[in-house]
């Protein structure tokens, strides 16, 4: 016994701790409740009763070395790590961070939103659940519209309210809710998303992004809403794209027209995106309804205003070349990593 107490004696001395794993070895090896020190104290019953003094001074004085080595080595690894970086792996290879990304569509939302704030529209937003008052009645939408159709809308409640609750079919009611709080002049554009009960496929699904634009004035003319709509054009497609308004109807405006830009991606000569005719339709637009000023206690014998709206996720395909209207709101990461910061 006396034999093993002197080599682990020796052995304690010559142990080198210079890493945090030999710390480890060295703890478990001497000092834990199973370690060989407490064995040996184990083995302490079956020494002579003679010699157990001297046996037992020996194994606390091992004791006593083995421990105050592991706290040497404790404070002096800690100490070269904290001070001085030795303790760093510098061949580690680098943390790497996910930053977050803008997606295209708020990209495209976002190139629009700066052509119509620079030409002096603010932006104005509102629910995406709306009340059937705000997003049909208030607009002209006789009762029987197809648009108030089930098919056409998501509905929330029917039937039981003073107005139905329902998934907005386009963001005009925002335009509603603002003429009703401000008085004229109003210039605002109403970027966001609405809903519509139609089949999903590669080219339509049931929510998608819209931008519509509102101005009120004195003596605001269709020749103001051309020119608007050209300057916005010319910026957002090329400064060489040509304009078609074709006549067109809505409840909410009229005249109303539709309106087509020649083709950005052939030139107006004719390929597969614009089916060949050479004109992509790009947005619909007209002057306010009077029905709608009205109910929105706006007379339309001092004031007239213009108003357009456009989809924005065909000029997020278009752009950026991707074939299905699906992976814009899916998030799956394989795509969105595709537009970095
Ligand atoms: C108020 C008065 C008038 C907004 C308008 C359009 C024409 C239009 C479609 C384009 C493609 C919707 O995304 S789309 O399917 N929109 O053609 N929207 S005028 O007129 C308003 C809005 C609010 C108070």
């Amino acid at each position: 016994m006396e034999n093993t107490i002197r080599s682990l004696q020796q052995e304690i001395i010559d142990f080198e701790i210079n890493t945090p794993e030999a710390l480890e070895t060295f703890r478990l090896r001497y000092t834990v409740r199973k370690g060989l020190i407490a064995t040996l104290f184990g083995q302490l019953k079956s020494v002579e009763p003679a010699e157990k003094p001297r046996i037992g001074q020996l194994l606390n004085e091992l004791k006593q070395s083995a421990d105050a080595r592991l706290s040497e080595a404790e404070e002096k690894l800690a100490a070269t790590t904290s001070e001085s970086g030795k303790g760093i792996d510098l061949t580690l290879p680098g943390r790497r961070y996910f930053t977050g990304s803008e997606h295209p569509v708020q990209k495209v939302l976002g190139e629009m939103k700066k052509i119509f704030s620079d030409m002096g529209f603010g932006i104005a937003t509102g629910p995406e659940l709306e009340l059937d008052h705000y997003n049909f009645d208030m607009l002209n939408f006789p009762p029987d519209h197809p648009a108030r159709d089930m098919q056409d809308t998501f509905f929330i409640t029917n039937g039981n309210a003073d107005s139905d609750v329902l998934l907005r079919t386009h963001t005009s009611p925002v335009q509603v809710r603002v003429m009703l709080d401000q008085k004229p002049p109003i210039r605002v554009i109403c970027p966001g998303k609405v809903y519509r009960n139609e089949a999903i496929s590669a080219r339509s699904y049931c929510v998608f992004h819209q931008l519509e634009g509102l101005y009120i004035d004195k003596n605001v003319s269709f020749a103001d809403l051309k020119a608007t709509i050209y300057s916005f054009s010319r910026q957002m497609f090329g400064s060489d794209v040509k304009l078609r308004f074709r006549p067109s109807f809505f409840p909410f405006t009229e005249p109303s027209a539709e309106v087509d830009v020649t083709c950005y991606l052939c030139g107006g000569k004719g390929c597969r995106v614009c089916k060949k005719s050479g004109w992509l339709e790009i947005m619909g637009c007209g002057m306010v309804h009077p029905n709608v000023m009205r109910n929105c206690g706006i007379d339309p014998e001092t004031w007239s205003g213009y108003a357009f709206g456009m989809g924005v996720d065909r000029t997020v395909l278009l752009r950026y070349k991707i074939d299905d209207i699906r992976l814009l709101f899916e998030n799956d990461l394989r795509m969105l990593r595709q537009f970095p910061a």
